[in-house]
């Protein structure tokens, strides 16, 4: 079992609906240790790095409108297999899809304004957090329930 750590973003739409309380709640309570944290406007420029792969597709310049509209949380979060972890408790991309008791399916229904971004491997993570968070900003700490979270032959 790998300790992991993901980039999550709260999108604009989270932010405008005032969820992001009741989203990070839910990564609290899994147990889920947030290890950085700050809100910023995302940038066209920004944009295009974080979505490089997707800066050619007919969906792009609706996605950067949207992701530049308001501001954002970026956070890094770290525990047990956090990349997966997280993307399960995100739902899959369209709100409309995505199973209830996920973030995406209990709170949204649309593809685009799906609330969370995650990364989607471990690459993936270091390049978004590289991207968004400078080294001295990230806080390391242990978190003195950690014993009463996890087995420690797990
Ligand atoms: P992110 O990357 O934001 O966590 O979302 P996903 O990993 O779940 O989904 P993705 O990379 O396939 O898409 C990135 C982002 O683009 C939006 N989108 C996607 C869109 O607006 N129209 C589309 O047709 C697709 C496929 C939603 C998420």
């Amino acid at each position: 079992m790998a300790t992991e750590r993901s980039l999550l973003l709260f999108k604009p739409d989270a932010i405008q609906r005032r969820l992001a309380g009741r989203i990070l709640t839910r990564i609290e309570e899994k147990g889920y240790k947030i290890i950085g944290l700050k809100m910023l406007r995302v940038t066209p420029e920004l944009a295009r790095q974080h979505y490089a792969e997707h800066v050619e597709k007919p969906f792009y310049p609706n996605l950067e409108s949207f992701i530049t509209a308001a501001p954002v949380i970026a956070l890094i979060v770290e525990g047990p297999e956090a990349i997966s972890v997280m993307r399960g408790m995100m739902g899959s991309t369209n709100g409309r899809e995505s199973a209830p008791g996920t973030i995406r399916g209990d709170f949204g229904s649309s593809r685009q304004m799906n609330l969370i971004h995650g990364s989607d491997g471990p690459e993936a993570a270091a390049r978004e957090i590289d991207i968004y968070f400078r080294p001295e900003e990230i806080c390391e700490y242990s978190l003195d329930l950690a014993p009463w979270m996890l087995a420690s032959d797990e």
